[in-house]
């Protein structure tokens, strides 16, 4: 494992990850596990060796499907004494809506009314869960909610159901008093052949028609986001500039391919490096404040060892990426290229919103397009200069 150094993480970096991704057993399509089960408290105690923060986890990470009550409260009193001793929390929480076969056509989408039933039964009783461990954000991703053959239902069907069981929920949790936030986490398709509400842009969307919005903001992933082929740093920005960032999934993905779950960093970057620029605030932005999730898995090739390594890896570079785009804004040649053009007079106009005197002194206002469309921009340089500093050849 490392040597202790500037970036070793520790709780205050805020870094968790769920019981899934370290657990991850090295399963695929093509070939079965490679790793051992480990046990959810091991999990907790090697976290926490690694200086995270906190472990999410969905309903049945934790409790075995069909579990007996007796069973449960054993396993989440053994749960918390690992949580308690190890000095870790549950930020987040969620439900296993798509592995058991009765959703094997969706859950809260189902064209089946006892299978939405079981799906908000499953949900209610895994917020329960959650909050009992702690947890203030309540993650919603819908793996079944999609189709292969869009002959199954009308979609337009599929949003009002779901949104009749967001709608449904935010009423639950009202009623209990709890004091939880949702965080709907987009994807475009696998395992279903197309998954509804495909972006963080969608969600952005579907929110604003809910009956308690406020309640409800994203959980945008960047292997996700990365398959619809957008960027991920702007669809974050959305959310961030919304005010509904409300939890992030963070890992690694190359375009085209399925969903990946790589390690933080490991593929794109440069945009990796952006991203840690954007959350941290450092252009200038509010920074995103909540838990910094890791939704990954080390490769089926590691063992044991090689799954730790991959956990401080995914630490490690979001910190060395935060002090990289820390030095890059500090850098004077960076700033001479960035820097806000301002114009009084343009600016106040511009800034002031609309009436009919602006208008009129827009209308009239001398611009001098010719010598504008002439001037470059300096962005190759500019560009250059944060490549550079990813390379740790400059500041
Ligand atoms: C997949 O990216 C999903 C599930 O792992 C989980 O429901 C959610 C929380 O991070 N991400
Ligand atoms: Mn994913
Ligand atoms: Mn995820």
């Amino acid at each position: 494992m490392h040597t202790m150094d500037t970036f070793t993480p520790t709780p205050a970096d805020r870094f968790t990850f769920g019981l899934w991704t370290v657990g991850n057993p090295g399963r695929d399509p093509f070939g079965p596990s490679v790793r051992a089960t480990q046990s959810p408290n091991r999990i907790v105690a090697k976290l926490a060796e690694c200086g995270a923060y906190g472990v999410n986890l969905h309903d049945e990470d934790l409790i075995p499907f069909g579990a007996s009550a007796a069973e449960r409260d054993r396993i989440v009193k053994e749960f918390k004494g690992a949580l308690k001793d190890n000095g870790m929390v549950v930020p987040m929480a969620t439900t296993n809506l798509f592995s058991q076969p009765i959703f094997k056509d969706g859950a809260f989408t189902s064209n089946d009314p006892r299978v939405r039933t079981f799906a908000l039964q499953k949900t209610m009783r895994a917020m329960d869960l959650g909050v009992e461990l702690g947890a203030k954000t309540y993650v919603f991703w819908g793996g079944r909610e999609g189709t292969e053959s869009d002959a199954c239902r009308s979609p337009i069907d599929a949003m009002k159901r779901f949104r009749d069981a967001i709608n449904f929920l935010c009423g639950y949790v009202r009623d209990q008093g709890y004091d939880l936030r949702f965080a709907l986490e987009a994807k475009p398709n696998e395992p279903r052949g197309d998954i509804y509400l495909a972006t963080t842009g969608h969600m952005l969307h579907f929110i604003s028609t809910l009956d308690e919005p406020e309640r409800v903001g994203v959980n945008p992933e960047v292997a996700h986001e990365t398959m619809a082929g957008l960027s991920f740093v702007h669809n974050i920005a959305q959310a961030m500039e919304a005010g509904k960032l409300y939890h992030i999934d963070l890992n690694g993905q190359r375009i085209g391919r399925y969903d990946q779950d790589l390690r933080f960093g490991s593929e794109d970057l440069k945009q990796a490096f952006l991203t840690v620029r954007l959350l941290e605030g450092i252009p200038g932005n509010d920074p995103y404040t909540g838990p910094l999730h890791f939704d990954a898995h080390a490769y089926r090739t590691e063992d044991d060892e090689g799954v730790w390594e991959f956990a401080v890896g995914c630490m490690r570079t979001y910190k060395i990426l935060k002090s990289r785009a820390l030095a890059f804004e500090a850098d004077p040649d960076v700033q001479e290229i960035i820097a806000e053009r301002t114009d009084d007079a343009l600016d106040a106009l511009l800034n002031g919103g609309y009436s009919t005197e602006a208008a009129e002194a827009i209308s009239a206002a001398s611009i001098d397009v010719d010598t504008i469309a002439k001037k470059g921009l300096g962005y190759e340089r500019l560009d250059q200069l944060l490549v550079e500093h990813m390379m740790g050849v400059r500041g």
